[in-house]
């Protein structure tokens, strides 16, 4: 399963606004895109994250252990934790049990001890009324005091009050509840995103033993991380190479936890992944800033010692996967998908438990730091051989899109916008897309044979590599620390390979160049994938084009045989340039795959299986996932 999953480009709409306090449920169902962020899949995976948080508040409590989430072959869910169950008792104001309200009201899941963190911000923490509100069935079972209790709801509405059922000994809180196809359009949960996204609270929550199951299935995972965040750390590292082993500290101040684990490998990524109260925090914010500048001002300081080399923030993390996890009591969340932490006091606190930690652990294992440094400063010089390589190709005039590539055949439209870009395998196919497509809007870039695996190569040998350079030009951000996602000429950029296994080769080139050089591209939603068909049906002058087995072979039971004549792509040259347009290109017709990474974390264990220098995990994916191989044409 590749993690850059590919989406019909309509969908993807992620909008987030601010949240209202105490409003009915009613707002949350005429609006429910402001409390969840979408109605799509990552809305409907959102519903289950909900529920997790609060009994991971239990859990951050001290009152929880234990968090099950079974998927159910009727379309519903449930998630059960062994905390102290929600209050059952009549709230005096309101006059209903603490479960109903909890579930009736926004905002009413808050613990009323401040205490403990509760894991709130950004689009978590609205709570799980949202999650009743948005559920066409809701059933809660509580057992507290000795007593099991049940509630059940309906579009958010009581069907009876919170009644008792029975004796019952082992306290905690079961919720069931099935999405409301009013609400969803799609209700199917992702047993592989829900998994992986409860993969990653159990490593930030060390010993809360997490397990998933999926009743359509019978696939079952089960988390529980002693380790925490080294276990992560471990784990992120596991097909690399480690130069030593994981550092970690964890410190508290002011309230606020820090903890923080890394680890160097021989690689030329740097894998950073930091969280605010288990919220991947994507788009950054103060806590990383502190990080960054206290790593590279620890570094940087042995580096001058030792061999007077100036390290460049880059330099310094150069092959460094770190996992930086904070509890911080009121977060501020920021930036489109408020994932940036914005307090202004966390960068100085990071920095300063950094440095001293860093430059302690430092002090006491001299061999590794001396692994560290010689790796930066390797680094260094790679960086500057990059920048020389740099100059030379833009001396030539590549890179540079004031003199555009002359392959590129470019479109007429200057706003980035409605422009599209396709990267096509070929010449041929190539030729055909040129006169097929519609200029005014659509530029072509055709590629010959296979591009550089950028998985084993730094900067500057990507400078030598004709294929991407013209790539880099065309698309006109540049690429590293010049990277600037504003200069993008076009908003699509489109890979359009062969139905074939070397056009897979070439797409899974392509997409790693991409993960690894201009990542902030697909997070913008900018990379696409077209969609060649595979078949062609002509029955006298009747034409349809079919782009899987099962639907060609379905129309076939449908028509009969007589008289059709079916042809297989295999190329896209294959196509002639009217074709080409009519089923790959024309927006009016075509069906184009939008990438979007659904997870980092399996996105960069799989670009490293699939490109990176180990042979037997490659061998070992390629055997687990043969089976899944539809198309294989040699
Ligand atoms: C309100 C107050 C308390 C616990 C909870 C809510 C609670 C909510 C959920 C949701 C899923 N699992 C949960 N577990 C607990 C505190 C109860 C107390 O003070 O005893």
């Amino acid at each position: 399963m590749i993690m850059l999953k590919m989406t019909d480009e309509k969908s993807n709409s992620y909008t987030s606004g601010s949240i209202q306090v105490l409003a009915g449920l009613s707002a949350v169902r005429k609006r429910p895109s402001m409390y969840i962020g979408s109605t799509g899949i990552r809305g409907l995976h959102h519903l289950v994250y909900e529920v997790v948080d609060n009994s991971i508040d239990e859990a951050l409590a001290g009152f929880c252990n234990k968090i099950v989430a079974i998927i159910h072959k009727d379309g519903s869910i449930t998630v059960k934790d062994n905390g102290r169950g929600i209050p059952t008792e009549i709230h005096e104001k309101y006059q209903v049990s603490g479960v109903e309200l909890v579930l009736t009201k926004l905002h009413a899941g808050g613990k009323f001890d401040k205490k403990s963190y509760k894991v709130s911000g950004g689009l978590h923490g609205v709570g799980v009324s949202v999650v009743n509100a948005l559920s066409k069935k809701l059933i809660i079972e509580v057992v507290r005091g000795g007593k099991l209790y049940r509630q059940e709801f309906e579009r958010g509405k009581p069907l009876y009050p919170l009644k008792e059922l029975s004796e019952s000994k082992e306290n905690g809180t079961s919720i069931r509840f099935y999405p409301d196809e009013e609400i969803f359009e799609i209700r199917e949960f992702s047993f592989e995103t829900l998994s992986a996204r409860l993969r990653e609270i159990a490593f930030l929550n060390k010993g809360v033993h997490i397990e998933i199951s999926d009743e359509r299935t019978d696939k079952k995972h089960d988390f529980k991380y002693d380790g925490g965040i080294i276990s992560f750390v471990k784990f992120l590292n596991k097909n690399k190479n480690p130069l030593h082993e994981v550092i970690y500290f964890e410190k508290e101040r002011n309230d606020t936890v820090v903890e923080i684990a890394l680890q160097y490998n021989d690689s030329y990524q740097e894998n950073i992944f930091s969280f605010v109260n288990n919220i991947n925090t994507t788009e950054g914010g103060t806590h990383l800033s502190g990080f960054k500048t206290a790593l590279t001002r620890t570094i940087n300081n042995y580096a001058q010692k030792r061999d007077k080399v100036r390290l460049s923030s880059e330099d310094a993390r150069e092959g460094l996967t770190v996992v930086i996890s904070l509890k911080v009591p009121e977060p501020q969340f920021e930036g489109q998908t408020k994932t940036r932490l914005g307090n202004s006091n966390i960068k100085g606190l990071v920095d300063s438990i950094v440095s001293a930690n860093l430059g302690d652990y430092f002090e006491e294992h001299p061999p590794i730091l001396k692994a560290v440094v010689d790796k930066c400063i390797n680094a260094a010089k790679a960086r500057d051989a990059a920048r020389k390589a740099r100059e030379l190709t833009r001396r030539k005039g590549a890179l540079n899109h004031h003199s555009l590539p002359g392959k590129l055949a470019d479109c007429q439209e200057k706003d980035p916008s409605r422009c599209e870009l396709y990267f096509v395998e070929g010449d041929s196919a190539g030729g055909s897309a040129k006169s097929g497509r519609d200029r005014s809007f659509q530029a072509i870039l055709p590629l010959r044979g296979k591009i550089l695996n950028v998985e084993k190569a730094r900067l500057n040998r990507i400078f030598e590599n004709e294929e991407i350079t013209t790539m880099i030009a065309a698309i006109g951000c540049g690429i590293g620390d010049e990277f600037d996602i504003s200069k993008a000429r076009y908003h699509k950029i489109i890979i359009m390979t062969d139905a074939d296994v070397d056009g897979a080769h070439i797409r899974t080139l392509l997409l790693t160049f991409f993960f690894r050089h201009m990542r902030s591209l697909i997070d913008a939603g900018y990379l696409y994938i077209a969609q060649p068909p595979l078949f062609r049906l002509k029955k006298g002058s009747h034409i349809e084009y079919f782009y899987d087995e099962a639907s060609l072979e379905q129309r076939i039971t449908e028509m009969g045989k007589d008289g059709l004549n079916i042809q297989r792509y295999k190329g896209l040259g294959e196509m002639n340039p009217k074709q080409l347009w009519e089923t790959t290109m024309d927006p009016g017709k075509r069906s184009i795959l939008q990438v979007i990474m659904e997870d980092a974390v399996e996105a960069d264990k799989i670009f490293t299986i699939l490109m990176g220098d180990e042979v037997m995990p490659r061998k070992k994916f390629i055997q687990a996932h043969a089976h899944e191989v539809v198309n294989l044409d040699i």
